[in-house]
């Protein structure tokens, strides 16, 4: 049952995007992912050209279900912190490591969890930076949900949403990191098996996890 309590956000730039929201999508509590730009200056920030920010995912999350210290958990655990300016192939100041905050609490939040970070080896910095969050510039639709968007299986299985309700979608944001094989084991078993047991059934539409 949806608790009454409002909805929080939290934003995170990690690597590229796609990934990003992949990583934070089908973690119960999570009720909406979206991709776009931060922690940068630039006005109006595109795809190419966007300047001075960086990738980021905005997590709408249910507080009563999931918090901020899990999500910094899942932030530390989906990338490298230690690399400047990327991760793997990804490279540039737009792939950049950052912990967006609102809130002395959240900040604090925030520096004990990169400290615990750093003391897991003195060896490589790590290079996370925390910042207040400014603004979040939401990303063309075309990133948005980009894993989920290349299995036109799962799509079809969605029953073929129009854009602004994939957007939109708690089942969008859980199959977006499912196709992405990026949810937590446990998760990506439950819906393999209930995927195999709509098929079974015979094709009707899937409708929630
Ligand atoms: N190397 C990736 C980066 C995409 S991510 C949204 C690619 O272009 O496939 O920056």
């Amino acid at each position: 049952d949806p608790s009454n309590q409002p909805l929080q956000t939290a934003v995170f730039a990690l690597g590229c995007f796609w990934r990003s929201e992949a990583a934070f999508g089908c973690l119960n509590g999570v009720v909406r992912t979206s991709v776009g730009y931060a922690g940068g200056s630039k006005p109006n920030p595109e795809y190419r050209s966007l300047g001075d920010h960086a990738e980021c995912v905005q997590v709408e999350y249910d507080p009563e279900v999931i918090g901020f210290r899990q999500l910094l958990e899942v932030f530390w655990s989906n990338h490298d912190s230690r690399q400047v300016f990327g991760q793997g192939p990804d490279v540039g100041n737009q792939y950049r490591s950052i912990i967006f905050t609102s809130g002395t609490e959240e900040s604090r939040l925030a520096a004990v969890s990169k400290e615990r970070e750093q003391s897991k080896s003195k060896s490589s910095i790590v290079t996370t930076q925390i910042q207040q969050l400014e603004a979040f510039h939401p990303a063309e639709p075309e990133h948005q949900k980009f894993e989920l968007k290349r299995n036109p299986f799962l799509l079809q299985l969605m029953g073929n949403l129009p854009e602004e309700e994939l957007e939109r979608s708690t089942l969008a944001a859980k199959l977006n990191g499912y196709a992405a094989e990026l949810c937590p084991s446990r998760i990506q078993k439950q819906i393999d098996a209930k995927i195999n047991d709509i098929i079974k059934k015979g094709w009707p539409i899937l409708r929630e996890i």
